[in-house]
Order: C-alpha cells, then structure tokens, then sequence
C-alpha cells in the first residue's frame, strides 16, 4: 500500500507558499490571512478593514469558501476587487488554490490583499498561503477556551481578534483567559476585543493593522 505523508503534502505546500510571497513581494503587495470558526465575523472584518484603509491602500480580496459566492458578493459591493475560490469540500485554503486565485486577479496596482479563509480552526492553521501577516477571529459566543482546545491556530497568528465583544453581557467570556492562555502558548502578540455593532475597540484594531503595512507614512 503507498502512503503519502502529511509531511510531504506540506512541504510542497511550503515550497507554493513561497513563491506566492516572492510574487507578492515583487508585485508590492502586502497580503493578509484571516483566520476564524465560520460566522465568527470574518468578511464583516474585512468591509471594516476595506473601509479604513480606502482612501490610500488599493485593496483587493479573496474569499475562500465551500461553495458559493455570498461573501464575495458582499465584499464586491465595496468596490474592491473580490475573487472567489470554491473549495468543493475542502476545509482549508492552500498555497495552490492562491497561486491559481492570483492567475485570474489581477494584482496591478493592489497594495493590500485580504485573504478570508473558509471558516474552520483546524485545518486552516498548517497552511502558509505565502501571506505577510495571519491574524485569527475569535468571536464572543464560541467560549473563552478556544485557545487551550485549538492551540495551532493561535500559536501561529499575529493577533487575536475577539469579535462580538458586544455580546460579552450575555456570555461568561473572560478576556484575561485569552491573554493568559495565548502568553502560555508562546505567542506575544495582542489581543483586541471588537465589536463590529458599536464599534468599540474597532480604532484601536485599525490603527495596529495600518502600522503593519508597509507603506504607512
Ligand atoms: N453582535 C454582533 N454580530 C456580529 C459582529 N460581527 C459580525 N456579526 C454577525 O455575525 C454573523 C456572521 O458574520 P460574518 O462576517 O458573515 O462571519 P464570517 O466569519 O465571515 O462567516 P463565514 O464566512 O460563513 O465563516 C453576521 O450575522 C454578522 O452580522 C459583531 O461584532 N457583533
Ligand atoms: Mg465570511
């Protein structure tokens, strides 16, 4: 019986991803992987994102997705340009399905590409898509102990993003367990509580995105 090994499906992946990154590099584009469960308030991020950066970083998305093109209908109404990859089952973007996605986006003159992964905490972590900067959702109602149950995903993003912070009445949600539980799985990097209904915590989200760019003035 042949066996392929997970490790070797990796490093090709691995091997993908860097092209795509020397390719973003070259096109001077800054490109962005966001991770999170499904409806944890990915593609409501990005208008955000889209919106606060607008007037000086050309943005572009891809939208990562099973089936249809609900999130990238969304998003085009932005104005931005939006490509949608369907997965057909697969629960995970990967450096091959962006290499093909940037085959048919057209990345003159994009500065900045959002990557909005299918919802998933598991799978979505082992690919490196070739992206600058992966940041991972967690939103209020999916429990305050995520971190200790999905460590990989949140060991390897940037930053943390706990959406529906407007919920947190309803919730037993303890922000200081994700801090203490993302410093005890080595990760440094900050945690911001959104809420993309009132608004709170948006500025100071945006303002920490805009600094990672590398254009910012
Ligand atoms: N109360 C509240 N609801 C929110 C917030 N952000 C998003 N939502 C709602 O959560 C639902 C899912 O939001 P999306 O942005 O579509 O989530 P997503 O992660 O892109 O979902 P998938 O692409 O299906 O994985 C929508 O009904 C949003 O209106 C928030 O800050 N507070
Ligand atoms: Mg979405």
């Amino acid at each position: 019986m042949k066996i392929v090994a997970a490790k070797k499906i990796l490093k090709a992946n691995d091997q993908l991803a860097a092209e795509n990154r020397s390719l973003f590099d070259r096109a001077g584009v800054f490109a962005v992987n966001i991770l999170g469960s499904p409806g944890c308030g990915k593609t409501t991020l990005i208008e955000a994102m889209i919106q606060a950066v607008r007037a000086r970083v050309p943005t572009a998305v891809i939208e990562g997705d099973l089936a249809g093109t609900v999130d990238a209908e969304r998003l085009a109404a932005q104005q931005v340009p939006v490509l949608q990859i369907n997965t057909e089952g697969a629960c995970h973007l990967d450096a091959n399905m962006i290499a093909a996605a940037v085959r048919e986006l057209p990345l003159d003159g994009v500065s900045l590409l959002l990557i909005e992964n299918v919802g998933n905490l598991v799978c979505t972590a082992g690919f490196n898509l070739g992206e600058h900067l992966r940041i991972v959702l967690l939103s209020v109602p999916e429990g305050d102990d995520k971190l200790v149950k999905y460590p990989t995903i949140f060991q390897t993003a940037e930053a943390v993003i706990v959406t529906k912070y407007d919920l947190a009445p309803h919730f037993d949600f303890r922000l200081e367990r994700v801090r203490d539980d993302l410093r005890r799985l080595g990760n440094d990097g900050p945690v911001f509580p959104i809420s993309a209904k009132t608004g709170q915590g948006l500025g100071e989200l945006l303002r920490w995105f805009a600094g990672r760019l590398p254009d910012r003035e």
